[in-house]
């Protein structure tokens, strides 16, 4: 998909990282490594694309995907903070699904070149804007090692003087071949489905993707497995610092209802995320850190 965008180079960062531009400005971090390509847009910190060399990518991106300042990518791995769904209502009203870091900028803060992939951060600190929606200082680090796999950690840091909670999901988009071929494994037989206001059912730690799904499993002790017959892979996701994983599938009708996913774009994708969903979320005490990592492979 990014090759389809029309980008100009702006300079190099490093051996493998490239920035580049879009005709409205919107900037990509472009990652051409010898075991894999991979790329980020400044906003969000957004990884879009990851692909192992001879591999299927990794990430599920929309085609009709819209790159703009006011929304978030369809695909990739959006950043959910510092809340997850709809805000506290505590927080005020008409406030973002998914909280702000998806759809504000981030700064590049380091780029290492390590001999089996990548190393770059982002980072996002507080500011007018975002004091307007959530009243805290903070410093807001993604972390990206890049190597046969992806580990991405979500470093939120309390630069402030009074304790705050966030909730966060790193809401990963998977690429699959189709739904029927995949199986997922590994989950907690405990799950709030939000398709059924959030209600809490039993179910197998077993799962095919047959229908919409919308559910927000109890965290798992085990390593999530997405097997993929026709890819002949399986993804493993391996989730740290969370409560809960969040398994997405607009399905048929979902996929029909969003402009910036197509038609089909549901037989391609299958959202499973690490999240921290609990209502009262984590505290982090002035000038300490609470990290949410995820592990794909
Ligand atoms: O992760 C599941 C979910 O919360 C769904 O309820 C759905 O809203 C999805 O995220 C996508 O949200 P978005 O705001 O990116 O369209």
């Amino acid at each position: 998909m990014i090759e389809l965008l029309d980008l100009k180079t702006v300079n190099s960062l490093s051996p493998s990282v490239i920035l580049k531009r879009d005709n409205t400005g919107y900037e990509f971090i472009i990652i051409k490594h010898e075991l894999f390509d991979a790329a980020f847009t400044l906003h969000g910190a957004h990884l879009i694309h990851f692909q192992v060399k001879q591999q299927e990518p990794l990430i599920w991106l929309s085609k009709s995907a819209i790159y703009n300042s006011e929304k978030a990518i369809r695909g990739g791995v959006p950043v959910c903070w510092p809340w997850f769904g709809a805000a506290d209502p505590s927080l005020g009203e008409n406030l973002p699904s998914h909280g702000f870091a998806r759809t504000s900028t981030w700064d590049v803060s380091k780029i290492s070149e390590l001999s089996e992939g990548i190393e770059i951060e982002f980072k996002l600190l507080n500011n007018d804007e975002t004091q307007k929606l959530w009243p805290f200082e903070f410093e807001l680090t993604l972390k990206a090692t890049l190597t046969n796999q992806i580990k991405l950690e979500l470093i939120s840091k309390n630069t402030g003087n009074k304790p705050f909670s966030y909730r966060a999901a790193l809401h990963t988009y998977l690429n699959i071949s189709a739904p029927e071929s995949c199986l997922i494994t590994g989950l907690n037989t405990q799950y709030n489905n939000s398709l059924k206001g959030g209600k809490t059912e039993t179910g197998d730690s077993t799962l095919q993707i047959d229908q919409a799904i919308d559910a927000i499993y109890k965290k798992s002790p085990y390593s999530i497995t997405l097997s993929d017959k026709k890819y002949q892979r399986v993804v493993m996701v391996e989730n740290t610092g969370n409560d809960s994983e969040v398994l997405w599938t607009p399905w048929v009708q979902g996929a029909k209802d969003f402009k910036d996913m197509p038609d089909d774009g549901y037989q391609t994708m299958f959202c499973i995320e690490a999240a921290i969903t609990d209502k009262a979320g984590v505290e982090v005490q002035p000038n300490t850190c609470n990290t949410l990592t995820t592990i794909i492979s």
